[in-house]
């Protein structure tokens, strides 16, 4: 049995298809990552698309047909993003969960993203949370920072267990305006977690992403990885493709004796119905 869960973030909504012709933004590109992905190891999939023109849209027929063409192709968890790009209107992102898919993201809190302003305003989190909880979806908790770690514990308190009764939770670590990418915060982020949560992944953005991967395989947690949050393997040596950085998480965890999880194996984790 697999015990380490392998998600992937292919695409995002910052980097540009000419600035990294490789990342997939086309459906077609997006499901050849997902097999590729797959065959690596991972075992979920976190999905941004993009428009004719490579550029990030929370478009509702696209989304849809995006979730059953990864349905059609893999077995993957098929996680949308709720945050879109840091430029989409609070409704929009809303309307996300229409698309049915098994899991989305909930940031749970604003936090400065480079230049601009990742927007989630409490209202917009309670909504968010309770659309999960009505349409059966499971939510990802997602935090940048250790405040929004406190507002998970508030949420829990106020609005109860989400959607399978499973709380699980993705530290995003070395956004500029976020928690850094390091050990040590990501050891104060785990402390701070409600007694509530069943599991917990760890992604660090750019140069943090194999402190925070190490960082979390040390503390027992789950893995992100993917071209939305590094698009490098070392310094001037580019992700060619998504698979290669899950081949290389599944490499580190084989080093601490953990196998990936398969997507099944994923779904009685995330508390989700086979
Ligand atoms: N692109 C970021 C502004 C999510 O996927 O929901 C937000 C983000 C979180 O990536
Ligand atoms: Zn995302």
């Amino acid at each position: 049995m697999g015990d380490l869960l392998i998600t992937v973030a292919p695409t995002g909504a910052e980097t540009t298809k000419d600035d990294c012709p490789q990342l997939p933004t086309t459906l077609a590109e997006l499901v050849e990552t997902a097999q590729r992905c797959e065959k690596a190891g991972a075992a979920m999939i976190h999905v941004h698309i993009r428009d004719d023109e490579h550029r990030p849209t929370l478009d509702l027929q696209r989304l849809k047909a995006t979730v059953a063409a990864l349905r059609e192709s893999t077995d993957l968890v098929v996680q949308l993003s709720t945050g879109g790009s840091v430029h989409d209107p609070l409704e929009d992102r809303l309307k996300v969960l229409d698309a049915e898919p098994d899991s989305c993201i909930l940031t749970m809190g604003s936090t400065n993203f480079g230049d601009d302003v990742f927007l989630n305003p409490w209202p917009f989190v309670r909504d968010l949370y309770q659309l999960s909880q009505e349409r059966g979806v499971v939510p990802e908790f997602e935090l940048f920072d250790l405040g929004q770690v406190a507002a998970l514990r508030r949420l829990i308190d106020l609005h109860g267990l989400p959607h399978g009764g499973k709380v699980h939770a993705d530290l995003v670590m070395g956004v500029p305006g976020g928690m850094p990418g390091t050990a040590d915060a990501l050891v104060a982020a785990v402390a701070a977690l409600p007694a509530e949560t069943t599991s917990w992944s760890a992604t660090g953005i750019g140069r943090s992403t194999l402190a925070v991967a190490l960082a979390s395989l040390s503390k027992g947690g789950h893995l992100r990885v993917g071209m939305e949050d590094v698009l490098t393997l070392a310094r001037g040596v580019p992700v060619d493709r998504n698979d290669q950085l899950v081949s290389r998480v599944v490499e580190l965890g084989r080093i601490v004796q953990r196998s990936p999880m398969t997507p099944r194996e994923a779904r009685v984790l995330l508390g989700m119905s086979a």
